[in-house]
């Protein structure tokens, strides 16, 4: 589009997306009109009070108005909406607010993405990469969204990217492209796993460096549309890759034959984290980053609430809260990296998840189950036989429940393997109700 010429722009979705780029484009001279179909949307009283753009509500429309020049779709607006096909018909540009910040960042780029693990390597990336010399701004898809991050002075921007916002990005220009994994999730806004792999692939096609899992069939597949690619494994790394090698009683983090680093370093639980590092640390080797001075930030590294995140030790339970495990992978993970006994809660919104996948995983670290929410009947159906189950109705009774259960030396483990929004308002509700009982029972009988 000319520059010399204002441009009107239709914002669909008025959520901290919509919200974050009608405020971008205002502030650059543009005009913005914003839809949404639902009657109060989240952003809908902080719109009407700092920003001048026109709001429309209700079902979304399906015919084009030809005013408009550029449509900015949020990622909760699936890319098959009649709308936006009208739009693309009337010749008007149909993107993302990633696109939008690719057009106007100035500093070096690295995009993450994948099923399970995004926030933990994004944040990982924040810790490790920030020095005297190096402001790291972080945000995406963890928020806050990537237009309202161009108001930082930044030396790098390190971006979470979803499915659903890589669907609306053509031209990131990243400097690197992670891939960590891509298991079945979202399968209610795909037709089927090709299409959401699909998804996650654009970033490869759009980053210089790709650092990609070799591991996961599907991500080492996209290597194949790489300009250059890195390879990240959670065996022994061939040359030039990052992957974990045993030395003695210890295992290290390697780069090709170099020991980088003893895995005992990471205070993170589980070995999903140890290939989470190897991510990281390829994707800084991607940027030319000399990886002594990374490495000695690595043991200060907290990791983030929700994932893996140690909540009580009592009686010699102990307690983990992993809420953020909205899909099978993230829970499989979960109990592949514990080495006691678990009681597991699990459940609440199935999103079309094939949970028989589960049962091979159940049947070697789970010693009860306790189940809640809506997929509660779907995953009791593929328990394997001997192992106990107990419904529960609410996350008190789950906890409560657990207690009863646990005995000195295990783990109560929350990773549902489904999303919450049957009973709560996000994961992190999910995961506060979890810790608030957890700690209501602390010392009791
Ligand atoms: N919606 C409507 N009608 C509309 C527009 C949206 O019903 O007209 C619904 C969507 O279907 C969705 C919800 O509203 O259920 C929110 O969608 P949105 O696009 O308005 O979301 P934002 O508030 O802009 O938040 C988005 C990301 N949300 C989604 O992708 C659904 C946030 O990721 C992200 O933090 C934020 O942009 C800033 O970049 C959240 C998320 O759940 C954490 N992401 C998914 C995930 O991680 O699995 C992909
Ligand atoms: P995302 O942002 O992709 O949802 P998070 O870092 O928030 O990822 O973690 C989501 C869930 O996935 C948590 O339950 C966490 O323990 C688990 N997880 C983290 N890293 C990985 C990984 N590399 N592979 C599988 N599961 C992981």
């Amino acid at each position: 589009l000319p520059d010399n010429k204002t441009v009107n722009n239709l914002v669909v979705g008025l959520g901290r997306t919509g919200f974050s780029v009608a405020r971008h484009l205002l502030a650059r001279g543009e005009s913005v009109s914003v839809v949404d179909s639902r009657s109060q949307p989240p952003l809908l009283e902080r719109l009407r009070a700092e920003l001048p753009a026109a709001v429309w509500l209700g079902d979304l429309p399906e015919a084009f108005s030809p005013e408009f020049q550029r449509v900015v779709v949020s990622p909760g607006v699936p890319g098959n909406t009649p709308l936006l096909a009208r739009a693309r018909e009337a010749g008007a540009e149909v993107l993302g607010d990633v696109e939008l910040f690719a057009r106007q960042v100035q500093a070096p780029v690295i995009g993450v993405t994948g099923s399970n693990g995004k926030s933990t390597v994004v944040s990982l990336l924040g810790h490790l990469a920030a020095d005297a010399d190096t402001r790291v701004v972080v945000g995406g898809n963890l928020g806050p969204p990537v237009l309202d991050l161009l108001e930082q002075k930044a030396d790098l921007f390190v971006l979470e990217l979803s499915s659903f916002q890589l669907e609306s990005t053509n031209d990131l220009n990243a400097d690197v492209g992670l891939v960590l994994n891509v298991v079945a999730d979202h399968l209610d806004r795909y037709s089927g796993m090709d299409d959401y792999v699909a998804a996650k692939a654009r970033l490869v096609a759009q980053s210089r460096v790709a650092v990609l899992n070799r591991d996961d069939q599907r991500v080492r597949a996209m290597a194949e549309n790489a300009e250059q690619c890195i390879f990240f494994t959670e065996r022994e790394p061939g040359p030039g890759e990052f992957g974990l090698r045993q030395v003695g009683q210890a295992e290290w983090f390697a780069r090709g034959d170099e020991l980088l680093a003893p895995i005992s370093q990471l205070p993170l639980a589980g070995r999903h984290n140890a290939l989470n590092v190897l991510a990281a640390l390829a994707c800084l080797e991607a940027m030319g980053r000399p990886l002594e001075p990374v490495l000695d930030r690595l043991p200060s590294f907290r990791g983030l609430a929700h994932r893996m995140q140690r909540v009580a030790s009592d009686d010699g339970i102990c307690w983990i809260n992993d809420s953020k495990a909205t899909n099978l992978g993230a829970t499989q993970a979960a109990l592949a990296g514990l080495q006691t006994p678990v009681i597991l809660i699990a459940g609440g919104q199935g999103k079309q998840q094939d949970f028989t996948e589960l049962a091979p995983t159940l049947r070697d670290s789970v010693r009860a189950l306790v189940l809640l929410g809506e997929a509660q009947e779907e995953i009791a159906a593929v328990v394997p036989s001997d192992l106990p189950i107990h419904r529960v109705g609410d996350m008190e009774a789950a906890v409560a429940c657990a207690r009863a259960l646990a005995q000195e030396g295990e783990t109560v483990l929350l990773s549902p393997a489904c999303a919450s929004f049957d009973q709560f308002a996000g994961f992190e509700e999910r995961g506060r109700a979890f810790i608030a009982a957890v700690q209501a029972g602390e010392g009791g009988p």
